[in-house]
């Protein structure tokens, strides 16, 4: 198969609340999403990129040059026999994995949609409904976070994460401890810490934490694996896992307990694919983690999170929890059980509102084969 035509947009859809971690706050999605067509079948994808580089390198307009420039003319250059052919196309990009996402994201999507397979079953996922839990950030207050977290609990959310940060993590974690004691717990650190404040986490251990993700360094490994030998609660990497070789390195190092896999940080679903089969061949459980996606995205990681070594809580989320109107007309619901159900239409299953997309596009490009090279 051969792609005819990509269109690239960049959106800024406003979230409904703030999300503020340890280190930036996001107000919108600047996501890039990327259409692909072949063959009169169209696929979506979405690089869930942030306006600064703060989560890791890339911002909305790195990934939107790399996209024109580069990634787009790759593809159109490119005879594709399957979606796992897009990881090879790419294979000698460096960096830039959330941008090289949103394609090979599509390229699935199209291929699903184009034999009438969904996602689900392409990736070899099994459960039909898969558990979700939200990520709260950091609040102005203790009061504003016990009243967020209590929102969360009482719209059905069974597994809450916290964002936290120096100043910010011992206090709020006892507090949603102590008001409910059985709730499944995990707080997040986005990369802030050093091993100096070793002692000060591992008081964490005391909260019943189903794991402490990212404390150091966003791209460390080792440090981690020291850490991990002082502070008993797993350790969870996400940042620092951006390829199937860097999962190896953590679990050869025994640097966490538990992987949040991103199948956008790590440039697709096919390395994430791989990245759990490591894992579950390791006995690590993994997770599925977020980034505040549209519909788009948001049904790629529904799909990828119903493989079998999937076994915590993703910070996938309804729709409602981030936008007032999604880009696509079958938003996710939050079941009663906290999970959500897997689509098995053709492809991701999401069904774009292009009037709704045009309304919040802020810019938009049509490329065809003919400006390969
Ligand atoms: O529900 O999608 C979600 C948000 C989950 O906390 C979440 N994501 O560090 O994992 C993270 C964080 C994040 C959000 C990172 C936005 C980067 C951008």
């Amino acid at each position: 198969m051969k792609i005819e035509q990509i269109e690239l947009r960049r959106i800024a859809l406003p979230y409904v609340a703030p999300f503020e971690t340890s280190g930036w706050r996001e107000l919108a999605s600047h996501a890039l999403l990327v259409r692909v067509e072949a063959d009169g079948v169209v696929g979506w994808g979405e690089s869930p990129v942030g306006i600064g580089p703060w989560y890791n390198e890339e911002t909305s307009s790195t990934a939107w040059v790399m996209a024109q420039e580069h990634l787009a003319p790759m593809l159109l250059a490119s005879e594709l026999n399957r979606p796992e052919d897009v990881a090879a196309v790419y294979a000698r990009v460096r960096g830039n994995r959330m941008a090289c996402a949103g394609f090979e994201f599509a390229v699935w999507d199209l291929f699903g949609r184009a034999t009438g397979q969904s996602l689900r079953s392409m990736l070899g996922g099994q459960r039909e409904r898969v558990e979700v839990g939200v990520s709260v950030g950091v609040q102005p207050d203790l009061d504003t976070l016990l009243r967020v977290v209590g929102d969360y609990v009482a719209a059905g959310y069974q597994r809450v994460k916290l964002k936290i940060k120096p100043g910010w993590d011992l206090e709020p974690t006892r507090l949603v401890r102590e008001t409910w004691p059985d709730l499944r717990l995990q707080v997040d650190a986005n990369s802030i810490y050093t091993l100096d404040h070793a002692a000060h986490l591992a008081k964490l251990d005391a909260y019943d934490l189903l794991l402490i993700e990212q404390p150091l360094a966003h791209d460390d490994i080792v440090d981690h694996a020291k850490l991990q030998r002082i502070v008993q609660t797993p350790i969870c990497l996400d940042e620092s896992i951006v390829s199937p070789d860097h999962a190896r390195w953590a679990l050869e190092l025994r640097a966490c307990g538990v992987i949040n896999i991103k199948p956008s940080r790590v440039g697709g679903l096919h390395a994430a694919r791989q990245i759990h089969d490591m894992a579950a061949a390791a006995g690590v459980p993994v997770w599925c983690g977020g980034m505040l996606e549209t519909g788009i995205g948001r049904a790629a990681n529904v799909a990828l999170a119903s493989l079998p070594n999937f076994t915590l809580p993703g910070d996938i989320s309804a729709s409602a929890r981030y936008f007032a109107r999604d880009i696509v007309t079958n938003p996710f619901v939050l079941n009663a059980d906290s999970t959500l159900t897997v689509p098995d239409a053709p492809g991701s299953g999401a069904d774009i509102d292009v009037d709704f997309l045009d309304q919040v596009t802020v810019e938009k490009v049509i490329l065809r084969g003919r400006l390969a090279g």
